[in-house]
């Protein structure tokens, strides 16, 4: 096992990576900007370097200064968190280069993963059920007319290069199809410097499934459930619950053991999260991502296990601590994200935290790296903590949310909390009921 880890990251990830090494009896080093010099995930590491300055291209992406900071440290192994450094497959083999471990998957897995359309192909070749579309690019006008024309309409068009839902058009008819395309290109290669671009089938009501996958990078691989994300503004989820509220048993075991199954053939190493379009009872394939995600939390509350401790584990060449037959789901959990944000139009709003209260008792975790006095810097996104609710079914989960909502405080800056309080009056969101769509809706008729 490593003696020291450093966390290539900030705000509330970087705290929850500092608590599992401690738990593990592995000393952390944090890094930062000149900007998150009072940041919590500084006084909390055991250790801590001041790479750069605020700007993240200057620091939490500048890739030799966190190897120098790992170098002068002596650290052994680096977790990237989400985000920033964290499926960048050229950073992975930087730190191949300089004998570091990186805390995650292979480079090549992340690669594939990354370009969107060998992510499809790879799927598809594991058995994984995929949108139907284009195979491989689609290059000009005309072989997106017969694609489109083969599939059928409506259609969407994809960044190759592109996820997270940048770089997308859609064509209802043929007619649209141009405009579409020749946009989608042109976006394409402005926000990636890669024009190509691909087509599937549009869906035009599925929820966002997330199915959270785990390897030992040795061939054997688990599946730990769903998590239904279609709560979505601009891309942007802001709250996930676990397990999918319109998931049976039947389709999650059939699309896990699915799953699984590539993964173990793969031999694909540590926490994965392989999303789905979910319509009319089938799962589509849409993309992979190879880091720990946000809303990790909701399936460590239903599974009882600790996603980072394990990434730990698999990265130092060690077992998982689990088997497929031990992980059995307890309840329903739901993570709502604070951010510091002014609803409905969800502006950025960094200032200082005046007063700071976090809700307690059972069933409720908080990962938050604020404290009273707090100044949020304005360099980095504003996700400002996440609470985590978890309850033996999911009517409890949310009345323990609601409870919950009603006991935090965040004085001085905006938040998304009184969206939260909204949402929970909401009977579409009482029972499970809404699409990928059914925010940007409420949104538009709530705040008109
Ligand atoms: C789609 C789709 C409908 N049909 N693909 C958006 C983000 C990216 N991960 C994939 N996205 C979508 N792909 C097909 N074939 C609709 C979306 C989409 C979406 C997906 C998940 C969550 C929210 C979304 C909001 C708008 C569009």
């Amino acid at each position: 096992m490593f003696d020291k880890i450093l966390i290539a990251n900030r705000g509330e990830i970087a705290l929850r990576v500092v608590r599992a090494c401690r738990e593990m009896g592995i000393a952390s080093v944090a890094v930062h900007s000149t900007a998150d010099s009072d940041a919590m995930h500084v006084r909390m590491a055991d250790e801590s370097v001041c790479i750069g300055p605020p700007p993240s291209s200057e620091s939490y992406l500048n890739v030799a200064a966190i190897v120098a900071a790992c170098e002068i440290t002596g650290a052994q192994a680096i977790h990237p968190g989400y985000g920033f450094l964290s499926e960048n497959a050229n950073f992975v083999q930087a730190l191949e280069d300089h004998g570091i471990t990186f805390i995650g998957p292979r480079a090549e897995h992340i690669r594939i993963m990354g370009d969107k359309i060998t992510a499809k192909d790879t799927a598809k070749s594991l058995g994984i059920p995929v949108v139907p579309g284009s195979a491989g690019g689609v290059h000009d006008f005309d072989e997106a007319r017969r694609v489109a024309a083969e599939i059928g309409y409506p259609v969407i068009i994809k960044a190759t290069a592109g996820g997270g839902g940048r770089g997308m058009k859609v064509a209802l008819t043929e007619e649209e199809l141009e405009i579409a395309f020749r946009t989608a290109r042109s976006e394409a290669k402005a926000a990636f410097g890669n024009d190509e671009v691909y087509m599937e089938k549009y869906l035009q009501k599925p929820r966002h499934i997330e199915i959270q996958v785990f390897g030992d990078g040795k061939g054997r691989a688990v599946y730990l459930g769903e998590r239904d994300c279609s709560l979505q503004r601009r891309h942007q989820k802001v709250f996930e619950e676990a397990p999918g509220p319109c998931i049976t048993p039947e389709q999650r075991e059939r699309i896990g053991s699915v799953v699984s199954k590539a993964m173990a053939e793969l031999k694909y190493a540590g926490a994965g999260t392989i999303e789905f379009l979910f319509e009319d009872g089938e799962f589509y394939f849409i993309e992979m991502n190879t880091r720990l995600q946000v809303e990790h939390p909701v399936t460590e509350a239903i599974y009882g296990v600790d996603l980072v401790r394990e990434q730990i584990r698999v990265a130092a060449g060690l077992p998982m601590e689990f088997h497929q037959k031990d992980l059995k789901i307890r309840g329903a959990a739901i993570e709502v994200r604070i951010n510091a944000e002014k609803v409905p139009n969800f502006s950025p709003c960094p200032g200082t935290i005046t007063q700071y209260h976090a809700p307690g008792g059972l069933g409720v975790r908080i990962d938050s790296a604020i404290y009273d006095g707090y100044r949020i810097p304005p360099y980095y996104d504003s996700l400002i903590g996440k609470l985590i609710v978890h309850g033996r079914d999911r009517e409890e989960a949310l009345a323990r949310l609601s409870r919950a909502l009603g006991e935090l405080i965040v004085d001085g800056v905006d938040t998304t909390v009184p969206l939260f309080h909204a949402l929970l009056a909401e009977p579409d969101i009482q029972n499970g009921d809404y699409s990928i769509h059914w925010l940007e809706k409420w949104l538009a008729r709530t705040y008109k």
